[in-house]
């Protein structure tokens, strides 16, 4: 099978020219200049529109078990509603749950992966038992291409570890090369502020806002940061949301550490005012929280991801449903009348592309190469993908979106593809829209419809990070 994509303004994180794509197979075999004659099976004009590298989220949660139920998408919906969003590639979270091996939570998740994607993916492992046997387990996991392992600071009693636990962990990653990613919010602190509020009666989600203080995030970024220099270790710090913590960030790289960030999409658009108006707030309840609009955070994450102090937008993607669900039963309703047992986390995948590409050019914020850069290329590099994934090249994978510039759009519920009963972002007019998707070649969305199947999508072993100092 060969396609021609004609007339298109091709995008990479390096530049934008005009130029026919060339796929054969599930490869780019060719680029060439516009007004090419190669002879295809298929040819699709492009003219009047962007032709860039399938979006790279290196941050979801399908299926994650959390707070006593589980996030509400599978691998099957949640990468069919990334496909629809042009995220050809997610890496998800593979979780070692307490007392069991490193690699049971690898072949665990894998199993809940296998057959059912729609996009390529990948996994990191959420290394929650720090002992000799899953230290050693690192390397197995990196053999199998998992070559990230998170670690949290927040949630003690869950996924939490020590310093000394996070400490171990690094100086294992200074020897084999993984990259450490970490939840960077200090969990122990954050329990005593809970525990507080709730004894003054304060039960409602805006509360969850309140106790997680931006501070302590700065707190935990600079501790993360310290341990990860001491071990000598390449550090990821995921969900920055608090200007505190990039300026935590800053101010390694300026030192010359191995040091990178992301954020997301919810942290750069929404703020603490959506935890407000009762219960309802619940659907903004997610770790670290949405921030104080006054403080400066938002202003200074976008800031923060021009100057390239952020290198990646993810999503964090993990959804739970409102309203009780016949088959999932109560998400956030379970933490009606405490707000800690609010099931942490929001729905994004499907938006993330849209999203930071409405910002960018709306507000000026980004240039369209960053744009690209942000949402697909450094995610591939940080993560072991490049040049497969990330760019348009001859020989990297066919993951492909055509992005209409002049497309025009609502985000809602009632039109979205992600297994939720509402949306962060209901009746937010988008500038720009995806188009087309090609997923290794194969045209899996063209317009209104999905041509994709579960199962299209394979696993990617990935290399090491590719983008140290
Ligand atoms: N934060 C969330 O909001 N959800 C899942 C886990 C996390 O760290
Ligand atoms: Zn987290
Ligand atoms: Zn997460």
């Amino acid at each position: 099978m060969s396609t021609l994509i004609k007339n298109g303004l091709v995008i990479t994180h390096a530049g934008s020219f005009e130029a026919d794509v060339l796929i054969e197979g599930e490869k780019v075999s060719a680029l060439g200049a516009r007004g090419s004659n190669w002879v295809t099976d298929e040819v699709i004009d492009a003219i009047g529109k962007y032709v860039v590298p399938g979006g790279i989220d290196v941050h979801t949660h399908m299926e994650l078990p959390f707070g006593g139920t589980f996030a509400s998408d599978s691998f099957e919906t949640g990468t069919r509603a990334a496909a629809w969003g042009g995220t050809t590639t997610i890496i998800d979270f593979a979780v070692q749950s307490k007392g069991s091996g490193l690699m049971e939570g690898w072949e665990a998740w894998m199993g809940k992966a296998e057959g059912k994607c729609a996009i390529d993916y990948g996994f990191h492992l959420i290394l929650s038992d720090v002992n000799d046997q899953s230290l050693k387990e690192m390397d197995i996991a990196i053999g199998e291409g998992v070559s990230s392992f998170k670690m949290f600071m927040a949630y003690p009693g869950v996924f939490y570890s020590t310093d000394g636990e996070i400490f171990r962990a690094m100086q294992k990653a200074a020897e084999n090369g993984a990259t450490v990613m970490m939840h960077a919010e200090n969990g122990i602190a954050i329990d005593v502020l809970i525990a507080q509020a709730l004894e003054r009666g304060e039960t409602d989600p805006i509360y969850h806002g309140i106790v997680r203080k931006s501070i302590l995030e700065g707190e935990a970024t600079h501790r993360a940061i310290k341990l990860a220099e001491l071990a000598g270790s390449p550090l990821y710090i995921v969900h920055l949301s608090a200007l505190e913590a990039l300026a935590e960030v800053t101010n390694a790289r300026d030192e010359g550490l191995n040091v990178f960030a992301e954020t997301c999409p919810q942290y750069l658009f929404l703020d603490l005012d959506d935890l407000g108006n009762g219960f309802e707030g619940a659907k903004f309840v997610c770790s670290p929280p949405l921030r104080d609009r006054a403080e400066g955070h938002q202003e200074a994450l976008w800031s923060g991801l021009a100057t390239n102090d952020l290198q990646v937008v993810s999503t964090d993607h993990c959804p739970f449903c409102f309203e009780d669900h016949p088959e999932l039963g109560r998400q956030k309703r379970l933490g009606e009348g405490d707000f800690s047992k609010i099931p942490n986390g929001l729905p994004g995948v499907e938006h993330r592309v849209e999203l930071i590409y409405h910002g960018a050019v709306t507000e000026e914020r980004l240039s369209l190469e960053r744009w690209v850069e942000v949402c697909s290329t450094t995610p591939a590099r940080l993560f072991g993908l490049f040049p497969r994934k990330g760019t348009i090249a001859v020989g990297a994978d066919a993951d492909i979106v055509i992005f209409d510039p002049k497309r025009k759009h609502v985000l809602s519920a009632a039109t979205h593809h992600m297994r939720t009963d509402y949306s962060c972002y209901e009746g937010m007019q988008i500038a720009g829209g995806v188009d087309s998707v090609f997923s290794r070649g194969r045209l899996i969305i063209a317009g209104d419809e999905y041509h994709g199947s579960k199962g299209d999508g394979k696993y990617l072993k990935r290399e090491l990070n590719q983008h140290l100092v």
